[in-house]
């Protein structure tokens, strides 16, 4: 028997702040130990040439879960967990999602039994409220994050889903209330149905006018209104899945005033383009997803927001709908542009296309990566510093990456459950190596090494209101003009 389970040797270890070599002593699934010549282990894992990084965190993927047209999403929690983990995930942070007359204890339930006997990675859920009631906003939502269900996400857009500036309201003062994040999805649903109808009384319905019916206005007016909104209530919010040059700067501006709104953007705004959605025949509807992939100029506006204190997070805001008629075809085999699922996959290479184009052009640090794709995350969603970083004490979710591992991306490599990948053909370097959930080995050699159900239901501290996440210029301020008794 050695000192540790397990040593990490001559690796070279990153985390949000700092790069240093150093090995990595593992016990009873935490890191106990930082340094050189630790002593004995009963395994040792050779790092020579790889970086220890903490295990990814996607903090946006829908798994198993019903779309608002009841659509069920190709991965479930075991090949959802399973992709999560080929890509350096160690935590994911799918949805408990609220269908309008459900109540939510039933809906937390429901994703707990999916969950439970099937991931091999840990997780935790956002919900997704569609239906805020009194009995929602009065008894259910608060007790739940009491319980450490401390977010949660609410759309301006999606006929079933979305709620008015009013319940936005509702909802934001319930959460300054009781310290928990609001996530929105931010789209304005008239302007979308406004062209949306015009575009089809026209003619126009191939993929490709999904992107001209979700124009970049309907994304920045609904930003800087749910961030007025925020401002109103003196909460705090997440702008999720964000595309365009205009919403970014919204979120820039309102952090440089000091206010607590934060940025998601993912890799369909820096990889894709509405181009995509022109190829030929039905193709594009592989890319068609709220919002859509938009142009040159708005990929270089998200790349700067990654490194301009813009966006914490990235993730992938994974949305399996297979290409055929379990998915993007539910509809019928040539769907207008508006009855076509909307979302894409991207669970598995969220890090490699990340590190790949941001770390290895010279566009992020290898810090920057961390903190975007792991840190920030943990922060902001209450799980660090167990999980987001590489510390004595942190939970042993490591991912060994290897720097120079040169992979073209094809749904050959993949472990997903889909029939495509929008990445297909791209060429990256740098992948996973070896990835440790908890001091397990969950995956090496390429190969699977737990078993489904193995992952664990992580619980989460119901946040104090007061408390701030990273890059937070100000505490809460009482700027709305009522004074904080009305909220
Ligand atoms: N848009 C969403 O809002 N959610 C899932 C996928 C998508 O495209
Ligand atoms: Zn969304
Ligand atoms: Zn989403």
């Amino acid at each position: 028997m050695g000192n540790f389970d397990l040593i990490i040797k001559g690796g070279t270890v990153a985390t949000a702040a700092d790069t240093f070599r150093s090995d990595v002593g593992i016990r009873d699934g935490r890191v106990v130990a930082l340094g050189h010549d630790l002593g004995s282990a009963d395994r040792e894992i050779d790092a020579g040439g790889m970086l220890v990084l903490p295990g990814g965190i996607d903090a946006h993927c829908h798994i198993e879960q019903e779309s608002s047209t009841m659509l069920m999403t190709a991965d479930d929690y075991y090949s959802g967990s399973v992709s999560a983990a080929f890509g350096g995930n160690t935590t994911f942070i799918p949805f408990a999602a609220q269908h309008r007359g459900q109540n939510l204890r039933d809906v937390v339930q429901i994703t707990h039994d999916r969950a439970g006997p099937k991931s091999v990675i840990d997780y935790a859920f956002h919900l997704i409220i569609s239906d805020p009631t009194e009995n929602v906003l009065g008894q259910e939502l608060p007790a739940l994050i009491m319980e450490g269900y401390t977010s949660f996400k609410v759309y301006m857009t999606y006929e079933m889903l979305k709620i008015d500036d009013r319940q936005m309201l509702d909802v934001l003062s319930l959460a300054r209330r009781h310290g928990a994040m609001t996530m929105v999805h931010a789209e304005n649903n008239d302007v979308i149905n406004w062209l949306s109808e015009r575009l089809l009384t026209r003619g126009y319905v191939a993929p490709k006018y999904h992107a001209v019916s979700h124009n970049p206005i309907a994304e920045s007016e609904a930003s800087r209104r749910a961030i007025d909104l925020a401002r109103l209530a003196d909460a705090k919010m997440l702008i999720v899945h964000v595309s365009t040059p205009e919403a970014a700067q919204a979120i820039l501006n309102a952090r440089n005033q000091g206010l607590p709104i934060y940025g998601e953007t993912c890799p369909q705004y820096l990889f894709l383009t509405a181009e995509d959605l022109d190829r030929d025949g039905m193709e594009g509807a592989k890319f068609c997803c709220s919002p859509p992939p938009r142009d040159k100029a708005g990929q270089e506006a998200i790349w700067l927001g990654l490194t301009n204190g813009t966006f914490q997070v990235f993730s992938s805001d994974h949305a399996p709908y297979r290409f055929d008629d379990t998915g993007k075809f539910s509809a019928g085999p040539n769907p207008t542009f508006k009855k076509i699922a909307n979302g894409v996959p991207g669970i598995e290479t969220r890090m490699p296309l990340l590190f790949s184009e941001g770390v290895g052009k010279g566009r992020l640090s290898l810090n920057q990566f961390v903190a975007l794709t792991s840190t920030n995350a943990a922060k902001i969603y209450g799980l660090h510093p167990r999980k987001g970083t590489i510390a004595v004490g942190s939970d042993a979710d490591i991912t060994i990456w290897d720097p120079n591992w040169k992979r073209t991306i094809t749904r050959s490599i993949l472990h997903d459950n889909m029939d495509y990948t929008p990445y297909e053909g791209m060429e990256v370097t740098g992948w996973p190596k070896t990835v440790i959930s908890r001091g397990r080995i969950v995956v090496e050699d390429e190969t699977l090494r737990v078993e489904r159900g193995s992952g664990q239901f992580l619980e989460r501290q119901p946040m104090d209101p007061k408390t701030e996440g990273p890059g937070d210029k100000a505490p809460l301020s009482s700027s709305n003009t009522f004074g904080a008794d009305l909220m």
